[in-house]
């Protein structure tokens, strides 16, 4: 039994599903992995669950939600599922598009091995690592972390990464239901929350690289969500007490 799972949240990822799920259990450390699968029409579910009768039985895991509900559910969903797996410490956040390169995920476990209580895949801690973004794209993400310091006070490079490892007390210590953001935003408050709690949170540099198969899920509603949200878990955070239940 591994001690390391990756949630990998789809919709619409007939093109990278195979792959990507090939890729992590080639890794020289073994990962489970779990996908949550928001009932994607394009039978994303249809992939795993052949490659998990045929080949990966026992490691390969799906959950499928019935529409779209949005990536914050999905992995909240995820995380719900694992901590009923007593066995699983480390607990991943990674796409399915190969913009998280999967061999990272070694180094972002060892982060934690070595004591972090979270670490994030970092685009932005050494300069601007993103490929084959359009400049558009790499701009609104750079300024939108720089935006998120400025109001929470974090100091995080990338607020908005989605390639993080999770120690399970992280995901044991933050209330799941009480988390309401769904897309950039919810990236965001994972890791505000994390920080309130006094957990320790590490960037680990990664390069990330845009999706060359499939299509962004990204859109307006997403974007206004991070904007605003931004501002309500500042205001929302004041007065109120994080404690640890110990
Ligand atoms: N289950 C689920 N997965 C989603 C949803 N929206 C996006 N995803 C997945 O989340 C990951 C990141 O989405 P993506 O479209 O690549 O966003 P981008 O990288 O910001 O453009 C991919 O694996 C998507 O398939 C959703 O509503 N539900
Ligand atoms: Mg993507």
């Amino acid at each position: 039994m591994t001690d390391s799972l990756v949630i990998i949240p789809t919709y619409n990822e007939k093109e990278n599903i195979e792959k990507i799920i090939r890729t992590v259990f080639s890794l020289s450390y073994a990962f489970d992995i779990l996908i949550v699968d928001d009932g994607s029409p394009d039978g994303t579910a249809d992939i795993v669950k052949g490659l998990q009768r045929d080949e990966f039985q026992g490691r390969l895991f799906l959950e499928e939600r019935r529409g779209k509900l949005g990536l914050g559910t999905a992995y909240i969903h995820g995380f719900k599922w694992a901590l009923t797996m007593s066995h699983y410490q480390y607990i991943f956040e990674m796409d399915a598009d190969f913009s998280h390169n999967p061999a990272d995920l070694i180094r972002l476990r060892q982060a934690c091995v070595d004591g972090a209580d979270m670490s994030i895949g970092s685009r932005y801690i050494k300069g601007v690592n993103v490929v084959n973004w359009p400049m558009s794209r790499v701009l609104m993400s750079y300024f939108a972390s720089v935006y998120v310091r400025l109001i929470t006070g974090i100091n995080i490079q990338d607020a908005t990464a989605g390639f993080v490892c999770f120690t399970r007390d992280v995901l044991q210590t933050i209330p799941l239901d009480k988390i309401k953001f769904v897309g950039y935003a919810f990236q965001i408050e994972m890791k505000f929350t994390a920080i309130q709690y006094g957990f320790d949170v590490v960037e680990v540099p990664i390069i990330f690289t845009d999706r060359t198969e499939g299509t962004s899920k990204m859109s307006t509603s997403i974007f206004k969500e991070a904007f605003f949200g931004v501002i309500q878990l500042k205001l929302g955070s004041i007065g109120k007490s994080y404690k640890r239940n110990q």
